[in-house]
């Protein structure tokens, strides 16, 4: 017999909860409120194009007109506007009502916006969290959605029930900056690797061979390669590049790729950089090293 499995992110009947306020209603924000208002909770929307409001407030959720009545509404605020700089146009002339409420700021930002939107936020009374989304909108309520959070542990223990709501919540310390820097050292190696394939596709397709076909190639040789970086993880760890595929090696193997790109007629921007690392190496007599000692090089001195 074959079970029917219950989506975790359907509508749940529940008990009403708290009340949140949510700053913006783009597709992340939407999908933010939607899951609190679905899980009980009373939700205050607030949008720059009000329009956007409609369909929430259809739904149940309050529409606020302005940010300063978003914020009046509710004692725990998230914001999902669209970058660092839309967050302090916005909340800036709002701080006098965001005082001794809880901000959790989901917009994506460097840890250092999220330090200076942390000290801003001390500075007016505010209790603030910094947070990460790992996940697309369609993933929210599910568990796969994976949100990183850091900053005030008094922030996260008060608006933690509602977090994690939205998917698995992890909280990552006090530093505010911190669950940025995550995001931002995991968003990094997914765009590499996303190009990787760009590459190898844009290479293939000179002689015909189609993304589709390229995809399955590239998604059967590095998924069996992935968990090796483990292996270079325990290495890095300590610094350990005694022994390993020599920098020379790797040096002649990436010269190679840079040729066959050029010579298929693409660009072998991608591989330069490593290129540049391994001659770097080579220059400074560490050309018997493991070639993952160009991690060394990266760290701007
Ligand atoms: N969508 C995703 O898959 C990613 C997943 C990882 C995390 N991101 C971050 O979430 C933030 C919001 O993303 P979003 O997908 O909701 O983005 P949009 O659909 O483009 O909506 C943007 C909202 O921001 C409002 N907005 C933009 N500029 C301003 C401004 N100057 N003042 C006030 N609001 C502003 C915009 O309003 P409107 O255009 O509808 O009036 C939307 O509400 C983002 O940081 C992602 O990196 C999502």
């Amino acid at each position: 017999m074959t079970a029917t499995a219950t989506p975790t992110h359907t509508k749940e009947t529940t008990m009403p909860k708290g009340t949140i306020s949510i700053l913006g209603l783009g597709a992340m924000g939407s999908a933010i409120a939607a899951r609190l208002r679905d899980t009980g909770y009373t939700t205050t929307v607030w949008n720059r194009t009000t329009a956007k409001t409609a369909p929430h407030a259809a739904a149940g959720s309050t529409a606020a007109a302005t940010i300063t009545e978003a914020v009046q509404a509710s004692d725990i605020i998230v914001a999902v506007l669209l970058d660092h700089a839309s967050i302090h146009a916005n909340l800036e002339p709002a701080a006098a009502d965001l005082k001794g409420k809880v901000l959790v700021n989901l917009t994506t930002t460097t840890p250092n916006e999220a330090k200076t939107t942390a000290t801003w936020a001390a500075e007016h009374g505010i209790t603030y969290l910094d947070g990460a989304i790992m996940a697309i909108p369609e993933m929210i309520g599910g568990p796969a959605a994976r949100l990183l959070y850091s900053g005030d542990e008094n922030a996260y223990a008060i608006a933690r029930p509602a977090l994690e709501t939205l998917g698995t919540a992890e909280y990552e310390g006090t530093d505010p900056g911190r669950a940025s820097l995550k995001d931002m050292a995991l968003l990094t190696a997914m765009y590499s690797m996303f190009n990787g394939y760009f590459q190898a596709a844009a290479m293939m397709r000179t002689v015909g061979v189609s993304a589709e076909a390229t995809a399955q190639e590239v998604i059967a040789y590095n998924g069996a390669l992935l968990p090796h970086i483990a292996h270079y993880a325990a290495l890095i760890e300590h610094r350990d590049y005694s022994a390993g595929q020599s920098v020379d090696f790797t040096r002649t193997a990436v010269g190679s790729l840079i040729t066959a790109a050029r010579e298929q007629g693409v660009s072998a921007d991608a591989l330069e950089p490593l290129a540049r690392r391994l001659d770097e190496l080579t220059a400074t007599g560490r050309s018997t090293a493991d070639w993952i000692s160009v991690i060394e090089q990266l760290t701007i001195k």
